[in-house]
């Protein structure tokens, strides 16, 4: 099923200088990017974006991580989006996290775990709202979807 979501290049990975290899995996994956956008964080956005988590007692720290440099802010879409950029991101702590992941490949620290993408529809539905107003999703085909989606997608 074709689905949008969105995923964040945490203030890590632009401090890494690991935005154009990261973006690669996505891209190179098949991934449509409809939006793309590099911003830096306010405490609101950060707390609506992270709402599920308040009361945890990572949640000051997330808060602060996320909005302590800027980010890269990613919406794209595919056949099974939100599954497939979770897989591509790899598990959420990186001790975890496979070799060939963002995570396993580039982190070492769940704090520090370079980027997120939302985990179901329902969170990629609200999270995109928070992130992207609707006409900055740009919708396109490409000359290539023949060779890399299903007739039928
Ligand atoms: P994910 O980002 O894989 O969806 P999550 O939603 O459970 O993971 O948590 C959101 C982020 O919070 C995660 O990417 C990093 C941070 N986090 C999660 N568990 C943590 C912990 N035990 N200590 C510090 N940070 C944590
Ligand atoms: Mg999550």
């Amino acid at each position: 099923m074709t689905e949008r979501t969105l995923i964040l290049i945490k203030p890590d990975g632009v401090q890494r200088l690991l935005v154009g290899r990261i973006l690669a995996r996505y891209e190179e994956r098949g991934l449509k990017i409809l939006g793309l956008k590099l911003l830096r964080a306010d405490r609101a956005l950060a707390e609506r974006h992270y709402a599920v988590h308040r009361g945890k007692p990572f949640y000051a720290g997330l808060v602060e991580f996320i909005t302590s440099g800027p980010l890269v802010a990613l919406a794209v879409e595919g056949p099974n989006a939100i599954a497939v950029a979770r897989a591509t991101n790899g598990a959420t702590r990186p001790v975890e996290a496979g070799p060939g992941t963002i995570r396993g490949d580039f982190a070492l620290e769940v704090a520090q775990n370079i980027v997120h993408a939302s985990d179901a529809a329902e969170t990629a539905e609200s999270e995109l709202a928070i992130w992207f107003r609707p006409d900055e999703l740009v919708e396109y085909g490409r000359d290539i979807d023949h060779w890399v989606l299903a007739a039928d997608d």
